[in-house]
């Protein structure tokens, strides 16, 4: 009996090795739908996007989210300064869009917390996303060593940007993209390119030279305008919501999906090691 059930776990074991990753799909749009409603309340109020720090909650908003299972990710922001990484916290946060660019001092966190749901719609549970955003000024990494090191350490995604209108931040891209992989060995985080200033009349990066990139790295660029909806500069919390919408479900959808390969490889390294062990106590 003892033999069996170890020789069927080896087996349920060695079916591990053949496994592909499971990929989950983000529904599109869902948190503009009438379903959403009560989820997304914890986040607008007034037509203001909830501001949250360290210890807040959006269950202490909304109790219905207190269910939600949350999936927690740091994502690290890197690029050269002025191409918008500061402008793009503030607009997936629904915070005021600076309109000058200022060095950003030190390492500035900020919570972005984004309620999903999966395929299918009819039987998922909502869950929530909390992407902990960490943006640093070039300047303070110059200055201050430990910065750099502090911004990779443990992050599960890293955003490198350039901006659509500034060509010399992409031609530093495949650059910064090595030294980050320098610095974070492991390697084991996700790697995403925002490219800015989508908006922007007079653009020195080319749509075609975009596509050849992400294929040739294999690095999925999302393409964002860090400007209000409305032209009259007055701030809509709602179609701010609805601008950003998309972007935040391709990022969630890539962290999910990305977390999900790296459990299902950790698991196959396990089982490879147990595997082994085994031969060698055979011999
Ligand atoms: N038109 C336009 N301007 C942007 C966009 N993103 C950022 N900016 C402007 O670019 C400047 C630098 O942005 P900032 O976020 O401070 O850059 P950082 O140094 O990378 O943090 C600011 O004046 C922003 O208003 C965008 O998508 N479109
Ligand atoms: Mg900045």
């Amino acid at each position: 009996m003892a033999s069996h059930s170890s020789s069927s776990s080896i087996l349920d074991s060695i079916l591990v090795l053949d496994q592909e990753p499971e990929t989950v799909s983000i529904v599109k749009e869902w948190q503009l739908s009438r379903e959403a409603r009560t989820y997304m309340n914890g986040l607008v109020k007034r037509k203001k996007r909830v501001q949250f720090g360290l210890l807040e909650h959006p269950s202490f908003v909304s109790p219905i989210l207190r269910k939600a299972p949350v999936h927690t990710a740091k994502i690290f922001l890197y690029g050269k300064g002025g191409v918008g990484k500061t402008s793009t916290v503030c607009k997936l946060a629904g915070l005021p869009v600076p309109s000058s660019h200022h060095e950003t001092l030190g390492i500035q966190t900020t919570l972005v917390y984004w309620p999903i749901k999966t395929e299918p719609s009819d039987s998922s549970p909502v869950e929530l996303m909390q992407l902990e955003l960490w943006d640093s000024g070039e300047r303070a990494m110059r200055k201050f060593e430990h910065i750099f090191p502090s911004c990779l350490s443990s992050t599960n995604a890293i955003a490198f940007f350039f901006s659509y209108n500034d060509r010399q931040s992409w031609v530093e891209l495949p650059e910064i993209i090595t030294q980050a992989a320098a610095t974070n060995r492991t390697e084991s985080h996700l790697k995403i390119v925002i490219a800015t200033k989508s908006d922007t009349p007079h653009q020195v990066v080319e749509p075609e030279e975009v596509e050849r990139f992400q294929k040739e790295y294999d690095i999925k660029v999302l393409s964002l305008s860090n400007t209000l909806v409305n032209s009259d500069g007055r701030f809509d919390g709602q179609r701010e919501l609805s601008d950003i919408c998309n972007v935040l479900n391709e990022l969630s959808e890539m962290i999910i999906n990305h977390e999900k390969r790296l459990s299902l490889l950790q698991q196959q390294q396990t089982v490879r090691k147990q595997l082994q062990d085994i031969e060698i106590s055979d011999i």
